[in-house]
């Protein structure tokens, strides 16, 4: 207990040391960036928060992905998926990290509090085709087998947050364990596929997903929980000025198939300053990079095969990053129950 809390405190006073003092709400991949950051005015629509890859409970044939955007939505709040931007699952089957098929998701204005929503298929550099096409708020039937929904529900992120970051007066030997999400909502595609139309030879597929803005530049971009909030070194501030480059947003606006070569010196290097031999530190760092989910697609497993909803990915990222030393933040699932069947992700708050 003495080297958890010794640990602890010293995990916690790096963390201080390397925040900026703006308020950003570090944890899956919620408000990674200062410039996806709500309160800079930036893109909140376009902020991915998480994303999901697992075997349909439901349909041993089918692959559920999931993407959720639009961080922390109070319960009532009205909140819509971006009409300028689009939102993308980059699924690669052949084991290079280059993505062999592209789903599309755009959605036109609101109106009356529904938008309508199309799903595109892109294969390599191809002609998009639709697969489906109908409003938010309902389920809809997607060609060629299974189907999409896109709608605000509950978070199904769930993290003592306050107690990794050190603030309000919380850490993890404290005896107040606060699930910072519970009680937010997040807006989520869900999207449920044969697995035969995304598998190549092998039945092994990676993931990542991003958002593109009106003119098509990739915003942010997310697979594994927290290598851009956890291993990025964040903008340095003097005042509200950003100081030097903003990494993250550099992060975000990379390629997952040239990883190692442009980040594994940076996430290698928080490792060591979390604690880590050198060795170690590198054998973490070809985990979390290529930034994808790998999944076998007739693997009913979770993390790091994919990524199920009740997966408790912070635990065992707190476990591979501290060796241990912090096994838990206490939180163990979310504040709602998950359901059983599609769309699988909770009613809002
Ligand atoms: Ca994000
Ligand atoms: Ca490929
Ligand atoms: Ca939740
Ligand atoms: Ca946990």
């Amino acid at each position: 207990m003495l080297r958890r809390a010794f640990v602890s405190g010293w995990l916690l006073a790096l963390w201080v040391l390397l925040m900026p003092s703006v308020g950003i709400s570090h944890a899956a991949d919620h408000r990674d960036a200062p410039n996806l950051n709500l309160e800079n005015g930036g893109p909140r629509a376009l902020d991915i928060n998480d994303v999901y890859l697992f075997r349909s409970p439901t349909n041993a044939n089918n692959v559920v992905m999931m993407l959720t955007v639009n961080p922390l939505i109070a319960p009532g709040e009205v909140v819509f998926f971006s009409s300028t931007g689009s939102y993308e699952f980059k699924i690669d089957n052949n084991g290079d990290v280059v993505p062999d098929i592209t789903l599309n998701l755009a959605f036109t204005a609101p109106r009356g509090g529904k938008q309508e929503v199309r799903l595109n298929r892109i294969d390599g550099n191809g002609q998009p085709v639709q697969l489906a096409r109908g409003q938010t708020g309902s389920n809809i039937a997607i060609r060629g087998g299974g189907q999409m929904r896109a709608d605000v529900f509950d978070d199904p992120f769930f993290f003592d947050l306050d107690a990794f970051r050190g603030t309000a007066g919380r850490n993890f030997n404290d005896t107040n364990q606060v699930d910072f999400f519970k009680g937010f909502n997040t807006s989520i595609m869900v999207i449920e596929v044969p697995r035969a139309t995304v598998k190549g030879s092998t039945n092994t597929i990676t993931l990542w997903c991003r958002t593109l803005d009106s003119l098509g530049r990739q915003v942010d971009r997310m697979a594994i929980p927290a290598v851009n909030t956890a291993f990025i070194r964040p903008n340095r501030f003097i005042g509200n000025a950003p100081q030097g480059q903003d990494l993250k947003r550099a992060f975000n606006e990379s390629q997952p198939v040239n990883d190692r070569t442009a980040w594994g010196n940076e996430v290698r290097n928080a490792l060591v300053a979390f604690g880590r031999d050198p060795n170690t530190a590198a054998a973490i760092a070809n985990v979390v990079l290529p930034d994808v989910l790998t999944f076998d697609v007739t693997n009913a497993g979770g993390f790091l095969n994919g990524r199920r909803l009740a997966d408790d990915v912070i635990d065992i990222e707190l476990n591979l990053i501290t060796g241990g030393a912090i096994p838990t933040d206490s939180i163990p699932l979310n504040d709602k129950q998950f359901r059983n069947q599609f769309p699988y992700v909770a009613a809002p708050h």
